[in-house]
């Protein structure tokens, strides 16, 4: 029962919707807005699948700080890295990002390398950078010389990290082993960092590196306990061995399980890697709420990606040491003032890609040096074509292009190739290779393989005339433990 008469009514209405128009233009100013500098957040996962986001349709999970940014970002669904010519994927892939650079044209170290830290920071940038920085000391200290915790790979152990810190001349302390898991470690650094910004007015650039969910998968108890290993479906793609040869079967990553993986085995690998990813987004909530309480949330843009992706036990394998999609997609989300909120786009991109991306957004010219092309414009509404074909590498074993919905992969140690249909078969499980009618399809791709190659400046022949044994022996026994080295 409403009491208002009639005309009170109508003003009553006319005056609700007044304030609605105001406060819809209000936002719509507000959202318009891309601060003139913004901040940037940079999270980086170590060894993180794309599909192990649970807004991002993978309901065994739980990551509901990802979640959040997924809410109110742009989530790129088919984000690449290149790939790597060692099995330290995670080396060139970082050098890639933070060189803006092919494979093909890195220096691991970033040797005489602009990173785009360096370049926020001659452009007046505050930068702090803490967790894993497998590219060197000299570029660590160069792109955050008031950085933190740093940790330069080897033995790792989530709960006794051994980190270094940045001195004032620059110069590396030596390492110390920290008492807390490495995730909380490095978020601690993180909203510490962030916590001397309330009162500041400095654009800062803030990189947070984990080193979660590489192995050993480690998490406090309670997040294991989240996770039933009995109860997890297997990947669609799960095998227990790799139908072939691809060159890698014996590398460290390789050498976690036995052969044959079990059906057991990789489930409890997957709960142990989703309770570190639970734990992980945990930590980067509490960064994100810690940025909240700045107040500087509205001029600071969000982007969470990875190294890399990872088996599991997808087609029998458990590293990152191939070019199967579970490998070399990454997840990539972006949000922020100004960004569209909740939005999706399959555009293909690679991470390498960020660097001109940034350049963009705080106004500050591209390096000549940096060869990936800027996706600021897949930031706008609309847009969802970027890079029309993805070239993958890995080794001189494997080499694949993607065009979108076909993807060949070469092995050219021994002469063969897979086709597979990426739009109606996404996991990679049916090789269209040998199929009359699709010939005309792997022809057209070897040859777009063979130009991507020349683009990137990628040398290695696509056959051999001393083909390797398509079936190699494989040790049954686990070496786990023996080779954690990351
Ligand atoms: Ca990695």
């Amino acid at each position: 029962m409403n009491s208002f008469p009639p005309m009170k009514q109508f003003a009553l209405l006319i005056f609700t919707l007044l304030l609605a128009h105001v406060s819809i233009v209000a936002a719509a100013d507000k959202a318009a807005k891309i601060t003139p500098r913004p901040n940037i957040i940079f999270l980086l996962a170590d060894d993180m699948r794309a599909d192990t986001i649970a807004a991002l349709g993978n309901p065994n999970i739980q990551t509901p700080n990802l979640d959040r940014l997924v809410a109110r970002g742009t989530s790129f669904t088919r984000a690449y890295i290149m790939g790597g010519l060692q099995g330290a994927v995670c080396v060139p892939s970082r050098a890639m990002m933070l060189s803006g650079r092919p494979l093909f044209r890195i220096s691991e170290q970033l040797k005489d390398t602009t990173t785009w830290p360096m370049v926020l920071r001659a452009g007046g940038y505050e930068t702090f950078g803490c967790g894993k920085w497998h590219n060197g000391p000299a570029s660590y200290a160069a792109s955050f010389p008031n950085g933190k915790s740093v940790f330069l790979g080897g033995m790792n152990n989530h709960f006794r990290v051994p980190v270094r810190d940045v001195m004032p001349d620059g110069k590396l302390t030596p390492p110390r082993t920290s008492e807390l898991h490495s995730s909380e470690l490095f978020a601690n650094q993180a909203i510490e960092f962030l916590r001397a910004q309330k009162s500041g007015t400095n654009s800062f650039a803030l990189y947070v590196a984990f080193t979660a969910p590489h192995d050993p998968r480690q998490a406090p108890k309670e997040y294991h306990d989240r996770y039933d290993a009995a109860k997890l479906p297997l990947p669609k793609n799960f095998l227990p061995k790799h139908p072939f040869n691809n060159g890698e079967l014996t590398v460290r990553d390789e050498q976690l399980l036995p052969w044959p993986r079990t059906e057991m085995a990789v489930r409890r690998e997957l709960a142990d890697y989703y309770a570190i990813i639970t734990h992980l987004d945990a930590q980067i909530g509490r960064v994100l709420e810690a940025l909240r309480e700045t107040g500087r949330a509205e001029e600071t843009i969000v982007v969470f990606a990875a190294d890399n992706g990872l088996a599991i036990g997808s087609h029998g394998l458990l590293g990152k040491q191939n070019v199967y999609e579970h490998s070399m997609r990454v997840p990539l989300i972006i949000g922020g003032p100004g960004l569209p909120a909740g939005r999706r786009t399959d555009a293909m991109c690679y991470s390498f890609d960020l660097f001109p991306t940034f350049c963009e957004w705080v106004g500050l010219a591209t390096p000549k040096s940096v060869e990936g092309r800027s996706l600021a414009p897949m930031l706008k509404a609309g847009r969802d074509q970027h890079r029309d074909e993805i070239l993958t590498a890995y080794r001189h074993f494997q080499r694949a292009v993607n065009d979108g919905r076909f993807k060949l992969i070469r092995y050219p140690h021994i002469n063969k190739s897979q086709l597979f249909d990426l739009k109606n078969d996404p996991d990679e499980l049916r090789d269209l290779s040998e199929d009359a009618a699709s010939k005309p399809k792997l022809e057209e791709l070897m040859t777009r393989l063979a130009s991507l190659q020349k683009e990137f400046g990628d040398t290695l022949p696509l056959s051999t005339n001393e083909p390797a044994p398509m079936e190699i022996p494989l040790p049954p026994a686990s070496a786990k433990g023996k080779k954690a080295k990351l």
